[in-house]
């Protein structure tokens, strides 16, 4: 809480505003996945932290997104004692199925990879997370969006806040190093002088709407349905909520698609022979998404340094978003630990060098079943389009012998991340 930091109140000479002024060792922007396991980490270390928040804990506790945790992931999690939620409610999934021109291909990828995902939804992950910081004592102000970050090469950089209690306070945090965990849209990246930093991207001409149903998943496992008139998936969450994706033109908009037409077209691309209808429930989530890939090197400048969507956004496709967000918070706390134990910044200096090519191997994946679940990636010609859906079929063949190939894949599907 704002009323117990060790604040310094000034009247500012601009407009009447207040500066509150504190003081910490790392001020962290941003309480999702990235954000908080960093915080989490540096807690158990004793190394001071501050996170700030920009929306109300309520909205952070609430935001269902990913759902996917990758087996090291999971590894991670328990080894540092914040598993509880998901070994108490999580599932774990080791097969996945393709569907393709009637045809089913289901892929054992657990067995082949020696690995499983568990699925636990983000906000259940959010919410255990902010639990177990606050209950050790850490600091999350919410509703505290950072408003300018100053001297990011100076030795004591300043996080400005902006305040709920007024809009004439400010709150000024000096710190020795900032984390940028305040994903896309956030000010970090955008912090960074644009010659300081390169930002790779692509679009890939590709929408999803993305669907949350209050119904029980009627497949217990990733479905990936390859149709004629576009990608659907289904996604497991809860024994009550269902993920639906349905591929749609990038610039479509949600109020497109009836309730009506989203089972329709879920019932046409996701069923083969033999399946009853979907069993239909309210629709509490459509939003589209625009599949693109961002990716900023290097993930810092001075004292600032990024971490998960701040430095670089994957589709959804391969599910990796929140477990590359919290391999790079690993990473940086290790860094963080490494200088507060030695001070030496050789691990921070070598953080993005470090993070870089689990994620550029993680976009390669991403790529890649993104041209296995759609046909419209490079072209839209129909001739191209029959040549391209034979190659879909050829690819899961593969998949499905359980050669090189389907190793290969099961791998990166279970993910790289070793802790
Ligand atoms: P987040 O979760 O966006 O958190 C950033 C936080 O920063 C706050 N913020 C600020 N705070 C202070 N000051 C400011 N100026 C601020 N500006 C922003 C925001 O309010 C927010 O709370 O980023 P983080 O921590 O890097 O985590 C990344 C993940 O959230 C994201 O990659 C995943 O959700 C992506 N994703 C998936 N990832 C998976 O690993 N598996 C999945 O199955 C999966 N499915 C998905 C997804 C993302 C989706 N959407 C909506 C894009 C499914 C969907 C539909």
């Amino acid at each position: 809480m704002i009323a117990s930091l060790p604040f310094h109140t000034e009247d500012g000479e601009h407009n009447h505003i207040d500066v509150k002024r504190t003081s910490t060792k790392v001020t962290i922007l941003g309480a999702g996945p990235a954000g908080l396991v960093l915080g989490l980490l540096l807690q158990k270390e004793g190394i001071d932290c501050i996170i700030v928040e920009r929306q109300s804990r309520d909205y952070v506790e609430s935001r269902a997104r990913a759902g996917f945790i990758e087996h090291h992931i999971v590894k991670f999690m328990r080894k540092n004692g914040f598993s509880d939620g998901l070994d108490n409610k999580g599932v774990p999934h080791t097969i996945c199925e393709f569907r393709h021109n009637g045809h089913s291909y289901e892929i054992p990828y657990g067995e082949v990879a020696s690995g499983s995902h568990w699925v636990y939804p983000q906000q259940f992950v959010v919410q255990d997370f902010i639990q177990l910081f606050i209950s050790r004592g850490g600091q999350i102000l919410f509703s505290h969006p950072a408003v300018e970050l100053k001297g990011l090469e100076s030795s004591r950089p300043v996080v400005t806040c902006s305040s709920p209690i007024s809009t004439n306070t400010l709150l000024e945090i000096e710190c020795d190093y900032i984390a940028g965990c305040d994903g896309f849209h956030g000010i970090s990246r955008s912090s960074i002088p644009q010659n300081k930093a390169k930002i790779f991207s692509k679009q890939y001409g590709i929408g999803w709407l993305a669907i949350l149903a209050e119904v029980p998943s009627t497949m217990e496992r990733i479905v990936y349905a390859l149709h004629e008139s576009g990608f659907a998936g289904q996604m497991p969450r809860t024994s009550e909520i269902t993920r639906f994706y349905l591929e749609c033109p990038p610039n479509d908009t949600a109020s497109n698609w009836s309730d009506d037409r989203v089972w329709e077209e879920l019932n046409k691309r996701l069923s083969i022979e033999g399946d009853e209808n979907l069993v239909r429930g309210p629709l509490i989530e459509k939003r589209v998404l625009n599949m693109r890939s961002v990716v900023m090197e290097p993930m810092q400048f001075g004292k600032l340094f990024l971490a998960g969507d701040a430095a670089h956004i994957i589709t959804p496709v391969g599910a990796k978003g929140m477990n590359l967000a919290i391999a790079d918070s690993d990473a940086l706390a290790k860094a963080i630990i490494h200088y507060y134990h030695n001070r030496d910044e050789t691990l921070l200096n070598q953080y993005s060098t470090m993070r870089l090519p689990h994620i550029w191997k993680t976009q390669e994946f991403s790529d890649w079943m993104i041209r296995l679940i759609h046909n419209t990636v490079d072209s839209n010609e129909n001739k191209y389009l029959a040549f391209s859906d034979r190659l879909r079929q050829a690819r899961l063949e593969r998949l499905q012998k359980n050669g090189s190939y389907a190793t290969l894949f099961a791998e990166d599907y279970v993910g790289y991340f070793k802790p």
